[in-house]
């Protein structure tokens, strides 16, 4: 049985990939930060106690900041993939907080590849890891982006992608690591965060629906994201690493949306005209902006025979008719009349 070792299985995608693993039947171990409360809602479903015989998800303390804990964990687990997907993944996040966000997507991946170096020359065992590029790193770059394209990163937190990327590159070549980069384009689904502006839209959708708030607000309508659903990213993550040698690879559907487009698909879904809730804050506006991220996939339909399976139209109505759910859910407690938390978290 295959072992793999998922840093950021409490997110997106380490969610969707920890469920595709199981199926595939490895061994899951997964990397989560201790928090105040529980935040690991997205595994609940795939965790089971592990004194129980058939348990294969396996959870461990850890954290990028802190070398020390990740070389216990590669010790202990001896894993065969590693998945490096933990991140402060928020954009506008990491204009408040740069340091921060360097120290864990920049300097924490590096800390990561160090300890595999050093692992790998004790164990002599063998390691395929996956890197979690962004298209941000593509910042200003005329699109459409694609892996000979050169990163123009417009944030803290793409300039700290690309120094993940080249850090990959760099002990690859050094080291004779396996290390793939996947250059992801956005990538979106029910379990996406909730400040994140897909999610943030759908969210408001369902709630403005049932009566539960009135308005929406949001920045800078007229960005072009290339939105694919995470899903089907996570797949290819895999493919990567089953590949015949270590590479970079975009992913991406091709297509671009504006923000304005994501808002009116996802608003006419249940009937409303978004033109009625929607009002602009500056506070939503970032600093530098991206404005046109659209990948070309080639590489990866040619070399990894992977294309994306659910439509620009298919993401948004999965969206939006999980978060009517969430929604009816929201009201039954409200009409109840539990309090709920509202819409607006200072930097979504
Ligand atoms: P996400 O939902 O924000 O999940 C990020 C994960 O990283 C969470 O499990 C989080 O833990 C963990 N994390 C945060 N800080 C950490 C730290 N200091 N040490 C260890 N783990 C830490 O992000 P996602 O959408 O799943 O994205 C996965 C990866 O792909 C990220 O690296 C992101 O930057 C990158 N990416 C995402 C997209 C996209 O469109 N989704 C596109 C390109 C690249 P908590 O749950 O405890 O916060
Ligand atoms: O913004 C605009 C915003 O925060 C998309 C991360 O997963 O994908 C993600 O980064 C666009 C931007 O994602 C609001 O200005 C308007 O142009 O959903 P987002 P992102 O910045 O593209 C990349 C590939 C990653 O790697 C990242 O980890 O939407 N926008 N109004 C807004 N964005 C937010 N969040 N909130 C708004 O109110």
């Amino acid at each position: 049985m295959k072992k793999a070792l998922i840093n950021g299985i409490t997110g997106q995608d380490g969610a969707y990939l920890a469920e595709f693993l199981l199926k595939k039947d490895y061994e899951v171990h997964g990397i989560i930060r201790r928090a105040s409360m529980f935040n690991t809602q997205r595994i609940d479903h795939l965790y089971r106690d592990p004194h129980d015989p058939n348990a294969r998800l396996f959870l461990h303390y850890g954290d990028l900041s802190d070398g020390t804990g990740l070389r216990r964990i590669l010790e202990a687990v001896q894993p065969d993939e590693i998945y490096n997907l933990g991140a402060q993944s928020h954009v506008k996040v990491s204009f408040d907080q740069p340091e921060y966000t360097a120290d864990v997507v920049g300097t924490g991946t590096l800390r990561l590849f160090e300890a595999v170096r050093d692992h790998l020359k004790n164990s002599k065992s063998d390691i395929r890891l996956y890197q979690a590029g962004s298209s941000e790193m593509f910042g200003s770059a005329a699109p459409p982006q694609l892996e000979t394209t050169a990163f123009e990163p417009r944030s803290p937190y793409a300039i700290s992608k690309v120094a993940g990327y080249w850090f990959a590159r760099n002990y690859r070549e050094a080291y004779d690591m396996f290390i793939a980069n996947g250059i992801l384009f956005n990538h979106e689904s029910p379990l996406r965060g909730e400040t994140f502006v897909t999610r943030k839209i759908t969210r408001a959708v369902g709630r403005i629906k049932l009566g539960l708030q009135d308005k929406l607000f949001l920045g800078n309508l007229d960005a072009k994201r290339d939105w694919g659903f995470a899903g089907d990213y996570v797949e290819v993550m895999w493919k990567m690493l089953q590949h015949s040698e270590p590479d970079d690879f975009v992913v991406a559907t091709g297509e671009a949306h504006s923000v304005r487009e994501f808002l009116e698909a996802a608003f006419i879904h249940v009937g409303l005209d978004f033109k009625k809730y929607v009002e602009i804050d500056q506070r939503y506006f970032r600093p530098t902006e991206v404005d046109h991220l659209l990948g070309d996939p080639s590489k990866a339909a040619e070399k990894l025979s992977w294309k994306p399976k659910v439509s620009f139209q298919g993401l948004v109505a999965m969206m939006v008719d999980h978060d009517m759910e969430q929604a009816e859910r929201e009201k039954l407690l409200v009409d109840a009349g539990h309090k709920v938390g509202q819409e607006g978290v200072a930097n979504g």
